[in-house]
């Protein structure tokens, strides 16, 4: 395909940093869906056109907007995570879908431990404690709970959770993980095959799963009563893999110790529940955030669209 292609009409569901939307505008003819007061004026005049999407792991693209956009063949995707497609729409159409595993694996791994470390240790609380005086005021910060040498549970292990399993053996953890079936590249873990189970051996659960209709609300009441008020729940996957008011009633009681999480239900809103409590450390969905990985992110989401309108093989399909 030529350097730029005008031709070729793009619906971009959500905004890029100006180091991808540069080269995306010089390639494309981008119509910035999210900027559109009336986004069905928007596609009403666009919708003939348009033959891809641009669009971002947490916004996806619906049965309802595929549906609208009777020319489209591809779908790119600036997250590992596409659970926000519909897929069966698209399997129903013959549209291509890409997103951007491998680039971001490390990174999301990385804030995951790191959320385990600063929530264990009470650092924000401890930063706090410097800055506001008590240091001085009052004396020596209270105590907290060891993070090495302690049980983790890993359910899924799958790219992410192998990397924070990686991550983990060097806190020398004591590591189980669970997931379809045991993984021979991961020999030096136990495998348990019930997430109940795995909850209860752990001191510190992550939720590393790709998020499906068959995963929604695996960790549910069970799961997080087996965890108990000893355990921390990290999650770095997709807020669709707890049962969030489960998980909110169980902090709220201290049937479960703490929470960080990287997701929620309904975000960038979230349920004002989480606000009022002091065992969770709450982030804003940027696991994949530095600018390494974001690049990388929006290289193969332009290399994808690029492959696809030249008849080159997708680099990173997942239809
Ligand atoms: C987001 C993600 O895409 O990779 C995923 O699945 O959810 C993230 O990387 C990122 O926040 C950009 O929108």
């Amino acid at each position: 395909m030529p350097v730029s292609s005008p031709d070729v009409e793009i619906l971009q569901i959500g905004p890029y940093p100006e180091w991808d939307q540069a080269p995306l505008d010089a390639t494309f003819k981008m119509h910035r869906y999210f900027e559109a007061n009336n986004k069905a004026d928007l596609l009403a005049t666009v919708a003939p056109k348009v033959r891809g999407i641009a669009t971002r792991g947490e916004l996806g693209a619906d049965r309802a907007l595929i549906g609208a956009l009777p020319k489209l063949e591809v779908i790119s995707v600036y997250g590992v995570g596409y659970d926000a497609v519909d897929l069966a729409a698209c399997r129903e159409r013959g549209i291509r879908v890409t997103n951007t595993p491998d680039v971001l694996t490390k990174d999301v791994a990385d804030l995951g431990v790191a959320m385990m470390m600063v929530q264990s240790r009470g650092m924000i609380g401890a930063e706090k404690w410097v800055r506001d005086g008590s240091w001085a005021d009052k004396g020596l910060y209270p105590l907290k709970n060891r993070v090495f040498g302690r049980k983790a549970g890993v359910l899924g292990l799958g790219r992410i959770g192998f990397e924070v399993a990686k991550r983990l053996a060097g806190f020398d953890m004591d590591i189980a993980y669970c997931d379809v079936s045991a993984k021979d590249y991961a020999p030096d873990w136990t495998f348990i095959s019930d997430p109940v189970d795995l909850a209860r051996h752990a001191d510190f659960l992550f939720v590393t799963l790709a998020a499906s209709a068959e995963t929604r609300h695996i960790v549910g009441s069970e799961v997080i009563e087996a965890a108990g008020p000893d355990c921390m729940i990290i999650n770095i996957s997709r807020a669709a893999n707890i049962d969030e008011n489960a998980l909110l009633d169980a902090l709220e009681q201290g049937r479960l110790g703490s929470a960080a999480l990287d997701v929620f239900e309904g975000e960038p809103e979230l349920n004002p529940r989480f606000l009022a409590l002091d065992n969770v450390l709450l982030q804003p969905h940027h696991a994949s955030g530095t600018f390494e990985t974001r690049k990388a992110m929006g290289q193969l989401v332009r290399d994808n669209l690029i492959a696809h309108f030249s008849g080159a093989d997708l680099l990173t399909p997942v239809l």
